[in-house]
This record gives C-alpha cells, sequence and structure tokens, in this order.
C-alpha cells in the first residue's frame, strides 16, 4: 500500500461486529463470553479517557495507602478497580472477579453467570504520573461451581489452561485492546472520536527469534546465575535492550517485533514479581496463541497449578527460541 491509500484505507471491523462475527467460534458460544468483552470494553473507554485526563483531574499519585500486595496504591488503580468491577457486575455475565486490588473473590451476586474474571485492573499505574504507558490484564474462565451458587475458591485456582480467553489493553501513544479466545490473537486500535475498537491488528504471531531481552538490569546481581549469563550472552550479540517498566507495554512491543521480557525470581522477589492468575497466564495464553512461549524458569506458565490467589512467579515470555535459550541456562530458577 503506497501514497494516499495508506491514509484512506478504509478502517478494520468494528470490535462489536468482530465478536459477532466470530461467535460460532468461542467454545460454549452462548453470547454470554461475547457480551462479557464487551463489558470489559466498555470500561476501559471510560479508564482510557480518565489516564488521558489525570493531570489535569487531580487523581495522579498515591491514595496514601498500600494494596493487599503492600504496594503504595494509586488514585488510578482504585478508580480503574472500580470501574471494572461495576461493568462487569452490572453486565451480569461473571460471577466472581480476582482483582489485584482487592484481597478476596468479589462476588458479583450474578450466581447464575458462567464465568469467572481475573484482573490487573491498571498495571504499571506508578508509570501514569511520568505519562508512561500502562495497561489493563485480564482472563476468563468457565465457573467450575454450580451455577446459581456464590463464586469459590475452586472456580478461582485453575490452570492457565483452563482459559476461555485472555486480553489486555494497552493505554499508550493509541489505546489498544489486544486478545484471544483460543483461535488466534487479534489487536483492535479506540478511535475516541467514535468512541469505538476497530480491528487494526489481525492474527498477530510473533517471530520465533527476537533481538530485544526486556529485563531490569538494575536487578542483575540478584538473578539467578543462568540469567546473569543469558543477559551477558545477549549483549555480546549486540541485541537491543528495551524495558519500560510496564509489563503490558513491553509485552506489547515483544509481541509485535519479536523478544524475551523477563522476571526472575530476585533477592526481594524470590518468586517472582508477577502474580500468576491476572499478569502472567492472561499473557502466556496470549503469547502462544501468538506462537510464542511462557516459562516460569521450570515449567510452562499454563501449566502450573495455583495454590491461592495473588500467588507470583518468575516469568520469562516471548519469542519461542529466546525463551527456550534462557531455560537451557543452568540454574534459572533461584537465586545461588
Ligand atoms: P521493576 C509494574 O509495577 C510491574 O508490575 C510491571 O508492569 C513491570 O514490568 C514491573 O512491575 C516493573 O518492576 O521491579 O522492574 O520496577
Amino acid at each position: 500500500m503506497t501514497g494516499i491509500e495508506k491514509f484512506t484505507s478504509p478502517i478494520g471491523v468494528a470490535l462489536d461486529r468482530f465478536i459477532s462475527a466470530k461467535q460460532e467460534e468461542f467454545t460454549y458460544a452462548t453470547g454470554e463470553l461475547s457480551q462479557l468483552l464487551r463489558d470489559i470494553a466498555l470500561a476501559s473507554k471510560i479508564i482510557n479517557r480518565e489516564i488521558n485526563r489525570a493531570g489535569l483531574s487531580g487523581i495522579e499519585g498515591s491514595i496514601g495507602a498500600d494494596n493487599i500486595q503492600g504496594e503504595r496504591q494509586q488514585m488510578l488503580d482504585v478508580i480503574a478497580d472500580y470501574r471494572f468491577t461495576r461493568a462487569l457486575v452490572r453486565g451480569g455475565q461473571t460471577c466472581g472477579i480476582v482483582s489485584e486490588e482487592n484481597a478476596e473473590i468479589i462476588d458479583t451476586k450474578n450466581h447464575n453467570a458462567k464465568y469467572i474474571i481475573t484482573i490487573d485492573p491498571l498495571d504499571g499505574s506508578s508509570n501514569i504520573d511520568v505519562n508512561v504507558s500502562v495497561g489493563t490484564i485480564f482472563s476468563i474462565y468457565r465457573r467450575k461451581s454450580p451455577i446459581g451458587t456464590p463464586p469459590t475458591l475452586e472456580d478461582v485456582l485453575q490452570k492457565g489452561t483452563e482459559q476461555v480467553a485472555a486480553g489486555y489493553i494497552l493505554y499508550g501513544s493509541s489505546t489498544m485492546l489486544v486478545f484471544t479466545t483460543g483461535f488466534g490473537v487479534n489487536g483492535f486500535t479506540y478511535e475516541p472520536s467514535l468512541g469505538e475498537y476497530f480491528l487494526s491488528h489481525p492474527d498477530m504471531t510473533i517471530c520465533e527469534d527476537g533481538n530485544i531481552y526486556s529485563v531490569n538490569e538494575g536487578g542483575y546481581y540478584s538473578f539467578p546465575q543462568g540469567v546473569q549469563d543469558y543477559i551477558d550472552e545477549c549483549k555480546k550479540k549486540k541485541m537491543r535492550a528495551r524495558y519500560i517498566g510496564s509489563l503490558v507495554a513491553d509485552f506489547h512491543r515483544n509481541l509485535l517485533k519479536g523478544g524475551i521480557y523477563m522476571y526472575p525470581s530476585t533477592k526481594e522477589y524470590k518468586n517472582g514479581k508477577l502474580r500468576l492468575l491476572y499478569e502472567c497466564n492472561s499473557l502466556a495464553f496470549i503469547i502462544e496463541q501468538a506462537g510464542g512461549y511462557a516459562s516460569n524458569g521450570e515449567k510452562r506458565i499454563l501449566e502450573i497449578e495455583p495454590e491461592e490467589k495473588h500467588q507470583r512467579t518468575p516469568l520469562y515470555i516471548g519469542s519461542k527460541n529466546m525463551v527456550k535459550e534462557v531455560l537451557n541456562r543452568v540454574n534459572v530458577t533461584s537465586i545461588a
């Protein structure tokens, strides 16, 4: 596509029409999953607006309290958690929510709903004050407990292989919704003037090899020896070091260009910093659907049996051969 065409090419199909057209592909296609995705998209549009005007509306910065993870809670964390929870409760399609911002399972009271959501409403929110991209990460599971009853721990402690859908919203130079229902990965760009997402990145795939490594090298000396060795190798190969400090932004760039994101176990985070249920599983489902791979240093992320709602895990995710290269090293699981 050259010349004027590239600026006048018709935009892609609207998200709503895409979901309806693809509905027959969705496992258990009964319309509820479609509605669930619409509810998430709706909440993301509201969050997008809040983020874009944060500097003007005095909602930057922390609320002066910590979340259940003991991390300083930003005002937008609370707002995002409220907005997504409200959209999901009112949408009626999920019986329970596990959110990074809440210690316990949120009972939506929609006890006849079939689905469970795990969500990080706003990951990397401390970056908002410095105008760096942030993201929402989510997974959708079918409940295990009987319809008509409250959500249970059994509903939420499911392996990543049980996901029926997963996605993220990247609030970046443009806002994008990227998700999978197990039939490939598709990216939608938000058009604020129309208030709608349009297909802009159909059938997203990641190359098997890449030239970008994303890790906080400030932690180099607290990484397992095998990770230190791998980073040294990346430098010898003159790879490009890219680390934004915002998981969704780093992940999205590597998905498009090829690369690996690493958050190993460290002295500070012995089990890694990132959470299994609403960060690592979600992105692992997406990356595998795009042809990549995700591991905790010992096993496939999607095969990890969760033991508690907010458990953390080391994460190596991205181009398949780059992740395998790390795993071939001796000792990438724990510091000496
Ligand atoms: P560090 C943000 O807090 C986050 O959860 C991810 O978005 C990001 O990749 C990582 O932590 C950054 O952590 O320890 O490198 O500052």
